[in-house]
């Protein structure tokens, strides 16, 4: 590494602390997902709005607030002017985490499961697209995940992160992940086996100047992924209650993330906090590569 190289840094949101997963396992997981990043030899920087101010390096009593707090804004793009003029706590999704993170010189964010295209609610169509997608496809940093979230419209979250040119990289896959769920019926773009085979498709990313985000998608191990029928299945109940016609927009994700739990139990929760802390634990590798690398990473 030369002198002038950035420190690696890895990003890391705070809408799974207080709104993806309860009290006190997401206390637990901020904790060690830090550690996963430190240990890895970068530096972990969960983001945040605190009391309307950005946060690109919450300090453990913001993360604590984070875990904690009840009623914290669920903060995505359209939303992120209206917390910081009122002043208010807000919880970066991917879409808000990304965008402030490239803005402070970080290339590289792990997460959980991305948001996609959401499936019909009550039998009808919803439009709901996450916001993560287009927000993947203007802002050219590598999302290191688990695939999209196994509760979307998969066949469609596919195609619209096609649509925008969103690389899907595999890691040591060819299915796409989802989630929980190891594998999907669909494709990655690629597949990679090192970690030096995706830093030179980041290279090249940034070498030609695109604008779109990397998704490098990594699937749980099988023994501890979950089984693709049963998730299904709880969704399509989830989505036929009467109750998922009162939802926000932004309810959906943690509605079906909580039907999930609650009828998997345990399973669904160790699974989640597993990938997520296996996500950290590349993108921290990804980070200290790149930060390696002569002329890249320094904006
Ligand atoms: N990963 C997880 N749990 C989560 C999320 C990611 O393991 O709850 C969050 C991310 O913040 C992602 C959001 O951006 O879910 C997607 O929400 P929506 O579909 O409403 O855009
Ligand atoms: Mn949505």
């Amino acid at each position: 590494m030369n002198s002038s190289s950035p420190t690696p840094a890895v990003a890391l949101e705070t809408t799974v602390l207080s709104h993806g997963l309860p009290f006190p396992a997401n206390q637990d997981l901020a904790t060690s997902i830090e550690s996963v990043v430190r240990e890895h030899g970068a530096q972990p920087h969960t983001v945040g709005v605190v009391d309307g101010r950005v946060s690109t390096a919450c300090t453990p009593s913001e993360i604590q607030r984070f875990c904690c707090e009840s009623g914290i804004e669920k903060v995505s793009i359209r939303n992120l002017p209206v917390v910081v003029a009122r002043k208010q706590m807000g919880a970066t999704t991917v879409a808000a985490t990304i965008r402030l993170a490239r803005q402070a010189g970080i290339r590289v964010m792990a997460t959980g499961g991305i948001g996609g295209v959401h499936q019909d609610r009550l039998g009808k169509p919803t439009f709901d697209e996450s916001a993560d997608l287009t927000e993947l496809s203007r802002c050219p940093v590598t999302v290191v995940c688990a695939g999209p979230k196994a509760i979307l419209h998969l066949e469609a979250t596919r195609e619209r992160m096609e649509t925008l040119g969103i690389t899907v990289v595999g890691w040591q896959t060819d299915s796409m992940p989802a989630f929980y769920c190891g594998r999907s019926n669909f494709a990655v773009d690629v597949r990679c086996d090192t970690i030096d085979e995706v830093a030179g498709i980041v290279a090249a990313r940034d070498a030609l100047d695109l604008p779109q985000a990397i998704v490098l998608a990594v699937p749980l191990p099988d023994e501890a992924a979950l089984p693709f029928e049963r998730v299904s299945e709880v969704v399509s109940n989830a989505l036929s209650m009467d109750t998922a016609g009162d939802l926000a927009p932004h309810e959906v994700t943690p509605f079906l993330l909580d039907a999930v739990r609650n009828e998997l139990g345990d399973q669904a929760l160790v699974a989640n906090v597993e990938l997520l802390k296996q996500n950290a634990a590349i993108a921290a590798q990804l980070a200290v590569h790149l930060a390696a690398l002569p002329d890249h990473g320094a904006d």
